[in-house]
């Protein structure tokens, strides 16, 4: 949902896990937002570290997406991605910090970047430093199966934040080859990326590279 007048201005680059997480935040408190490319390590990007996004909603200049996403579906979505209960809350911020300590700086250094760079770049990528990082994705891989055929889902509480935060960590290494073969292997995993590409956020939010 975009257009003049937006209420969030999501400063990110195009294809960036962390500006869809803010973006699918958007989507679901149904917050029109516009996406404004900006390079990470450009001078026009105001992240005093150098990443994306920078997110200005409600007269706020925020960034880390944990906050971002939490203040929008507080203040605009009546809380409907956090649950309620304190146990099942304390799990839903497990799996949002086990996605952006764990998750995401293996499968974004170890394939995505290589993958994306070669796609977009046409730069080689390095066969061997994918080869190394492969086992402990297989690993990160095995255990998220694990703990879904567990659990049924993250949190047993529907689409949370954890939904939000995951997919689009576990979305872009299942673009890759490697990790689509990975995934290949995890039924629970396929399915529930399966579920969640049909919900409307997600449909919204798609990359272009995503044919
Ligand atoms: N903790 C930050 C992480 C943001 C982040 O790492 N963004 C990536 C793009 S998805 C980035 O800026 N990468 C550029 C870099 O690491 O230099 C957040 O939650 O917003």
């Amino acid at each position: 949902m975009a257009g003049p007048g937006a209420d969030v201005r999501i400063f990110g680059t195009v294809i960036s896990t962390y500006t869809r997480i803010c973006q699918i935040a958007c989507e679901e408190a149904g917050l029109p937002h516009d996406v404004i490319a900006t390079p990470a390590h450009s001078p026009e990007n105001r992240h005093p570290f150098g990443r994306v996004p920078v997110v200005e909603i409600d007269g706020l200049e925020l960034i880390e997406s944990v906050a971002i996403t939490r203040y929008i579906d507080t203040a605009h979505n009546g809380g409907a991605l956090q649950p309620a209960d304190p146990a099942a809350r304390a799990i839903t911020d497990q799996w949002i910090a086990i996605a952006n300590n764990y998750l995401f700086p293996l499968f974004e250094n170890g394939l995505v970047m290589p993958w994306i760079m070669h796609r977009v770049g046409g730069i080689e990528p390095d066969v061997e430093a994918i080869n190394r990082a492969l086992p402990a994705i297989s690993r990160a891989l095995g255990f998220c199966e694990g703990e879904l055929q567990a659990r049924g889902g993250w949190t047993r509480h529907g689409f949370t934040l954890a939904d939000v935060f995951l997919y689009p960590v576990l979305r872009s290494l299942e673009l890759t080859p490697q990790g689509a073969a990975g995934i290949a292997q995890c039924d629970r995993l396929g399915e529930w990326l399966a579920a969640c590409r049909e919900r409307p956020s997600i449909v919204a939010t798609r990359w272009e590279i995503e044919t």
